[in-house]
């Protein structure tokens, strides 16, 4: 991937968060030193700044628990268009900003997927699997409903922009989830999701529940996003995010997974989300949060790919 343009936008959405902050995300992910250690790794690099939401259009929802839909609509409108032109000039990388961005970026990205006649993966890596529909949330908090949105689930029309190629949820795999609420948890136990949860990874490891999805993924020469919610890691070593969540990732473990997509070659897109610079100490978390895209993007600590992923067998 050496040769390789990365593209950073940053998307300052902090209104489908239940506290602020987000919006100071870009900002921290810079300082934190993202673009010169993208460019240590040998990438081009080119920082389009920060993305300006789409006009407000006064909507209101049944649902009275909702919060921000205009402003959360308004940032979906931009964040997808600016997805879908970045994905036709290099790798995104998308600095947030609430995880209510990926409702923009998912679907921008998947509909260039489908133009382009390829099938469109993603690594969901969080604590919750944000799967509320505009019905379902009782938080009224939007960052919890992107993946029901990019996904085609009912209940969007009238409100959120059309979904051009909704990702089919086949194609998804969550890992580090440990927060689903009830609506949430019927919904996926119908939709096709990979759900892996805390309890599978201790029980498992990472590397043969990541691997078996990385197999799916290169038998059809698929696109893979991912994206990286900060609550995915132990809040012990992330505390900069709003809604910590005891039992999350450890420092080896997040490592590992970004190991193994590197050595995949599959991955197309990221998102950082969540990351709250008020919340943060001394930047620790902004800095973890760059050393696991550092990962990502192919520094290894020594000269030879993940030897786990070799051996993982076809059906775990
Ligand atoms: B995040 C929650 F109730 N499910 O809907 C909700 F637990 O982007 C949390 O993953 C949503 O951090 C978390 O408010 C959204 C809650
Ligand atoms: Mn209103
Ligand atoms: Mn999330
Ligand atoms: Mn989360």
């Amino acid at each position: 991937m050496g040769s390789t343009a990365c593209i950073i936008l940053g998307a300052p959405v902090q209104e489908g968060a239940g506290r602020l902050g987000c919006d100071m995300g870009p900002s921290a992910f810079r300082t934190a030193g993202l673009v010169p250690e993208l460019r240590n790794l040998g990438y081009a690099v080119e920082d389009r700044g920060n993305i300006a939401p789409a006009p407000l259009r006064d909507l209101h929802h049944p649902n009275r628990a909702i919060r921000a839909l205009p402003e959360t609509v308004a940032w979906t409108e931009s964040i997808a268009k600016a997805a879908y032109e970045a994905s036709g000039d290099g790798i995104p990388i998308f600095i947030g900003g609430d995880h209510s961005l990926s409702a923009g970026s998912m679907t921008g990205l998947a509909r260039r997927a489908a133009e382009e006649g390829r099938e469109f993966f993603v690594l969901w890596l969080d604590s919750h699997p944000d799967f509320h529909t505009l019905e379902t949330t009782t938080s009224g908090n939007l960052h919890g409903i992107p993946m029901a949105y990019a996904t085609g689930l009912e209940g969007f029309e009238g409100y959120f922009p059309p979904v051009a190629a909704p990702i089919n949820p086949r194609n998804v795999c969550m890992m580090g989830i440990r927060s689903v609420d009830p609506a949430e948890r019927a919904a996926l136990s119908t939709s096709g999701v990979t759900v892996h949860d805390m309890r599978a990874i201790d029980e498992n490891g990472i590397a043969p529940l990541l691997g078996a999805f990385l197999e799916r993924v290169a038998a059809v020469d698929g696109i893979l996003h991912v994206s990286l919610d900060v609550d995915f890691l132990d809040p012990g070593i992330a505390p900069g995010v709003g809604t910590t969540v005891p039992g999350g990732a450890t420092f080896r473990e997040a490592h590992l997974i970004m190991e193994m997509l590197h050595d995949s070659g599959l991955v197309r897109s990221i998102d950082l989300v969540e990351l709250n610079p008020f919340l943060d100490e001394r930047g620790r978390t902004a800095l973890l949060m760059v050393d696991l895209v550092s990962s990502l993007m192919g520094r290894r600590v020594l000269d030879r790919p993940t030897q786990s992923y070799r051996h993982t067998p076809k059906t775990p």
